[in-house]
C-alpha cells in the first residue's frame, strides 16, 4: 500500500487505479495545474534543470531521491504516511471511536473549509515567490527556493486529492477555486492576508521560510491529529517535506547574521550597509514584520471555530496525544492575553476556545529557539546585538489586537506615537529600497552575494560549488 506507483501519470501510493472515476477527475485537473505552474510558478524556468530530491517511498527512512529535473516535469503525487493500524479519534466528544476513513456527514462542511484553507496556501506561496529566482544570492539557494516550489505544489496537491475523493462534486468545484486564486489577486485573492504579499527579496524568503512555513508545520501538525484518517496521513506525509523549508529558512538568516557579524567585526561598525552587507537594526525590522503578520495566521483568541473544529474531533492541538489531560478540554481554562486599561494583561479563558492561542504560542516558543540560535553567533563573533521577537500585542491584524498600538516591547501607546516610530519597528521603503540593492543573480558556481554567507554544506552530501541548477 504505501509503495509509491510510479508508473501511472499521477504517481500515488493510494491505489489510484482502482478508483477510475477518481483517476479520470485527477488526470482532468492535472493539466490545469500545469498550465497554473507554467504561467503563476517560478517566472522562465521551464528549461532550468535543478537538482531536486522526490518522493520515492513514504517510510521513515530514505524517502528521497535526488535528481536533475526540469520542474514543469517533476512528478507531483498523491502521498499518504502509512496506515496507523487501529488508529482511533484521540480528541473530543468523539474520542475513542475509530478513525474515521470517510467524512462524517455532519462535520462535512467545516472539514471541507479546514482542507480548502490549508489547501489555498499552498499555490499561494509559489506564486508569492515567483520573481525570486531572477535575484538569487547563488545557485544553492537557487535550487533551494525551487525545492520549496515543487513541493508547496505537492501540497497542494494533497489537499486536491482529498476534496476529490471525499467531497464529490463541491470538493471538485473548490479543487479547480484553488487554481482560480491568487495571491494578491484583486478579485479572487487567496484566503489568508499573509498569502497576498509578494515575496520579493531574499531576506524575506528566509523569514517566510522561518515564520511562515513554520505556522504551516503547527497547522498541519493540528490537522495530522484529525479523526478524518485520510486528511491525518496526507499532513502527515506534508510535515516530512515541510522540515526543509524551515531549514531554509533557519539557514538562511543565520548565513545573513554570520554575514552581518563579519562586516561589523571587519569595519568595526554596525553601519555595514555601505559594505554590501544587511544591517542588524534592518534585519531585526524584518523579523517584526514576518513574525507578527504570522501571528494573524492562528486566528482568534477566543474562537468558536476552533472550538467546535476540536470538538468534532476535526483539528487537534499540537502534538495531542502527548498531552497529559483528558482531551476533551471541558472544564479547562487558558490564559489569554487583551488589553486592560490601556495594558497588555493575561486572563484566563475556557481552554476549549482557546484553542488557537494555544497553538499560537506553541508556535511563538518554537520560533523562538532559531532566534536563541541566531542571536548565539552574534555573542561568538562578539557583536552587542539581540535580535527578539516582537511582543504578540505589536503590529497585530485579527484578534484581541486589533487596533491596539503597541511597541515591539509590548507596550500600548497612542497612534501619534506609533506614526512617530513605526518606521524603526518594520521595514519602511527606504529599508526595502536598500535591500532591492542587494538582490543581484549570483549564479556561478560557489560563488555567494555580497550579504549572506556561504553555507556550512551542499545538499545531500554535493559539495557547495555543485552546479545545482543548469540553465539552459
Ligand atoms: N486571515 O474563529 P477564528 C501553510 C477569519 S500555513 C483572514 O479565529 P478560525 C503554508 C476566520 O476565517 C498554514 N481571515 O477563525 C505556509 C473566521 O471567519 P468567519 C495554513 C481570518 O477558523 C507557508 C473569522 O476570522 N493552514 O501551510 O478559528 C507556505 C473568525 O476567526 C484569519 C491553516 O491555516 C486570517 N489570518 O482560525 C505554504 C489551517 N484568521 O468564520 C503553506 C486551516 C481568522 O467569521 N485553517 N480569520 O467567516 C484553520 O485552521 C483556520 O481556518 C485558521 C483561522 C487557523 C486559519
Amino acid at each position: 500500500m504505501n509503495k509509491i506507483d510510479y508508473s501511472q501519470l499521477i504517481p500515488n501510493n493510494v491505489n489510484l487505479s482502482d478508483d477510475r472515476r477518481l483517476q479520470r477527475a485527477l488526470e482532468k485537473w492535472q493539466p490545469a495545474y500545469i498550465d497554473w505552474w507554467n504561467e503563476m510558478g517560478p517566472n522562465d524556468t521551464s528549461d532550468y534543470e535543478v537538482y531536486l530530491r522526490t518522493a520515492i517511498d513514504v517510510g521513515a527512512d530514505g524517502w528521497a531521491h535526488f535528481d536533475m529535473v526540469k520542474m514543469p516535469e517533476y512528478r507531483w503525487g498523491i502521498f499518504l504516511a502509512e496506515n496507523e493500524q487501529d488508529r482511533e479519534v484521540n480528541f473530543g466528544s468523539h474520542k475513542g471511536e475509530a478513525a474515521w476513513q470517510v467524512v462524517p456527514g455532519e462535520y462535512r462542511a467545516e472539514l471541507r473549509r479546514l482542507i480548502v484553507t490549508q489547501g489555498d496556501t499552498e499555490p499561494a506561496s509559489v506564486e508569492q515567490q515567483r520573481a525570486l529566482g531572477r535575484t538569487c544570492p547563488s545557485l544553492y539557494d537557487l535550487r533551494n527556493l525551487f525545492q520549496v516550489n515543487v513541493e508547496e505544489g505537492r501540497h497542494l496537491w494533497a489537499m486536491v486529492y482529498l476534496l476529490h475523493a471525499y467531497f464529490g462534486r463541491d470538493g471538485r468545484e473548490e479543487a479547480d477555486e484553488m487554481l482560480k486564486r491568487h495571491a494578491g489577486g484583486v478579485d479572487k485573492p487567496r484566503i489568508l492576508e499573509a498569502f497576498n504579499v509578494d515575496t520579493v527579496d531574499w531576506l524575506s524568503f528566509y523569514l517566510f521560510t522561518y515564520f511562515q512555513d513554520r505556522d504551516g508545520k503547527y497547522q498541519l501538525a493540528s490537522l495530522a491529529e484529525s479523526g478524518f484518517d485520510p486528511l491525518s496521513r496526507s499532513c502527515r506525509f506534508m510535515l516530512t517535506e515541510e522540515a526543509h523549508h524551515m531549514f531554509v529558512g533557519e539557514t538562511g538568516v543565520s548565513r545573513v547574521v554570520q554575514r552581518s557579524a563579519e562586516l561589523i567585526k571587519e569595519h568595526d561598525t554596525m553601519d555595514i550597509r555601505q559594505y554590501g552587507g544587511i544591517d542588524l537594526a534592518t534585519l531585526q525590522k524584518y523579523v517584526n514584520y514576518h513574525f507578527s503578520i504570522c501571528l494573524d495566521l492562528f486566528g482568534q483568541e477566543k474562537s468558536t471555530n476552533a472550538a467546535n473544529f476540536y470538538s468534532m474531533g476535526l483539528k487537534g492541538r499540537y502534538l495531542e496525544t502527548k498531552i497529559d489531560d483528558d482531551h476533551l478540554l471541558g472544564n479547562d481554562v487558558y490564559m489569554v492575553p487583551e488589553v486592560q486599561d490601556g495594558k497588555i494583561i493575561k486572563v484566563e479563558m475556557p481552554a476549549l476556545t482557546a484553542i488557537n492561542e494555544r497553538l499560537r504560542d506553541d508556535y511563538a516558543e518554537d520560533c523562538q529557539r532559531g532566534v536563541d540560535r541566531w542571536n548565539k553567533t552574534l555573542v561568538n563573533a562578539g557583536v552587542n546585538f539581540k535580535i527578539t521577537l516582537p511582543n504578540s500585542a505589536f503590529n497585530r491584524n485579527i484578534g484581541n489586537f486589533v487596533g491596539i498600538k503597541a511597541t515591539p516591547d509590548g507596550q500600548v501607546i497612542s497612534e501619534e506615537k506609533w506614526n512617530a516610530n513605526v518606521d524603526n519597528w518594520l521595514p519602511n521603503d527606504e529599508d526595502r529600497a536598500f535591500i532591492q540593492t542587494l538582490m543581484v543573480p549570483v549564479t556561478e558556481p560557489d560563488k555567494m552575494a555580497s550579504w549572506v554567507a556561504q553555507p556550512a554544506k551542499g545538499i545531500h552530501g554535493q559539495a557547495t560549488d555543485f552546479e545545482y541548477v543548469k540553465f539552459h
